[in-house]
């Protein structure tokens, strides 16, 4: 059994490096694209390199090439097209969303369940093996075990197609929080969001932005990451896309600075709601953690009325990673919640639940795709019917 476990481990620990290198050659191959082909928007670029996220090495080697403009005109066309789309309720988008994490998680426990015609230790055994593999996190996938296992003795179950049901329980009650809805209501509130480079910070903004002006509030964004030109273009587009104002300086600015200025712009134009980008690539760990640190400061100083909200972004798709960065950034910010993107590219749902447990902040949003109705306000019953339905 712990043979298993490690070697499994070992082999995720190996995918996450590939990962990791795939992530910073991609940063690199941004950058490349950025200079060659200045007027292709920012978006775009953002596409292909999600793309190249989620393609195996492979893959991986063909996308380096530079894309052609015209290629990238396509990609863009698509974009535009799919935003057409007829409507469907939310719960529906979350359950397409979703259908990687039910192909990795759900739709494996039903094949194990048929293969069993009774309840015993080999079936939680497999159960256990498909959590992990999920990227539910070690300590999580032996605290559901055993829920589980107590669950069946209580309840006599004998049929392993009961154990699906009890399962999405034990799912549901771990993933449930009473503070997990983003409450935007005081008048002013502001969000900083936090993450790593890549992880979605820019475009969940942009999407909350949408979903806040269109309920009649007034909205601010602030270019916090002036790590890169093309970080605060990208916010514009947002800007103009979502009809909100946005606060920004120079390339290479002091983010501290932008942020004064947004408090200073929020309280002359009566703002609802200051929403602030801030930098996840700096020179390193530690500069970034101070940069952080300044522009907490100056929020607590400059606006000590407004609720403040600190969202860590984090991508489901980096598995074990996206927990290892929000116990990071724990440790030097007051996360108020976490926001869990790109569910919608990985069979690895399970890292929902690691995180919530593990670094125990409630989850409050989940991008389950790139259109503005895919960042959805985390429902703990919502998400486990999804996946178990
Ligand atoms: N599929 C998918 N892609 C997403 C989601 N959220 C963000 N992205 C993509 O992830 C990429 C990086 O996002 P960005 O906002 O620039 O990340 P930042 O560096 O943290 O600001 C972009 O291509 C986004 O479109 C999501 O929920 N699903
Ligand atoms: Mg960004």
């Amino acid at each position: 059994m712990f043979k298993k476990f490690f070697k499994k481990n070992q082999k995720e620990e190996i995918q996450e490096e590939v990962k990791e290198v795939a992530v910073s050659e991609e940063a690199v191959q941004e950058e490349i694209v950025l200079e060659e082909n200045e007027e292709v928007k920012e978006e775009t670029v953002e596409t292909i390199e999600e793309v190249s996220l989620d393609t195996s090495i492979e893959e991986e080697v063909q996308l380096e090439e530079k894309p052609q403009v015209d290629e990238v005109v396509e990609k863009e066309e698509i974009i535009e097209d799919k935003t057409e789309e007829p409507k469907i309720s939310l719960f529906e988008r979350l359950k397409q969303g979703l259908s990687k994490a039910k192909q990795g998680i759900t739709d494996r426990v039903d094949q194990v369940l048929k293969s069993y015609t009774k309840v015993d230790d080999d079936l939680l055994e497999e159960i256990e093996e498909i959590l992990i593999t999920a990227d539910v996190g070690v300590d999580t996938t032996m605290n559901i075990i055993e829920k589980l296992t107590d669950a069946i003795k209580t309840k006599k179950i004998t049929n392993p197609q009961d154990v699906k049901g009890e399962l999405r329980l034990i799912i549901e009650e771990i993933l449930t929080n009473e503070n997990s809805t983003l409450d935007v209501s005081h008048k002013p509130t502001i969000i900083l969001m936090v993450g790593v480079n890549g992880v979605g910070k820019t475009t969940t903004i942009g999407k909350l932005a949408s979903r806040y002006k269109k309920e009649g509030k007034k909205v601010l964004i602030a270019a916090g990451d002036t790590f890169r030109a093309a970080a605060i273009d990208q916010l514009e587009v947002w800007a103009k896309r979502s009809d909100v104002d946005i606060i920004k300086h120079q390339e290479g600015a002091d983010p501290g600075a932008v942020i004064f200025d947004s408090i200073k712009a929020a309280k002359a134009r009566d703002i609802d709601l200051l929403i602030c980008d801030t930098a996840g690539r700096l020179h390193n760990k530690a500069n970034l953690m101070n940069e952080l640190s300044k522009v907490f400061k100056i929020v607590d100083r400059e606006y000590p009325e407004a609720k403040k909200e600190v969202l860590l972004v984090v991508d489901a798709t980096t598995g074990q990673n996206a927990v290892s960065q929000a116990k990071s950034f724990k440790q030097v910010c007051d996360i108020t919640g976490l926001v869990l993107t790109k569910l919608d590219g990985t069979a690895k749902g399970g890292v929902v639940l690691a995180v919530k447990s593990e670094v125990d902040v409630p989850v409050k949003l989940i991008g389950v795709g790139e259109k503005i109705e895919d960042l959805q306000d985390f429902d703990a019953k919502a998400f486990s019917e999804a996946l178990f339905g």
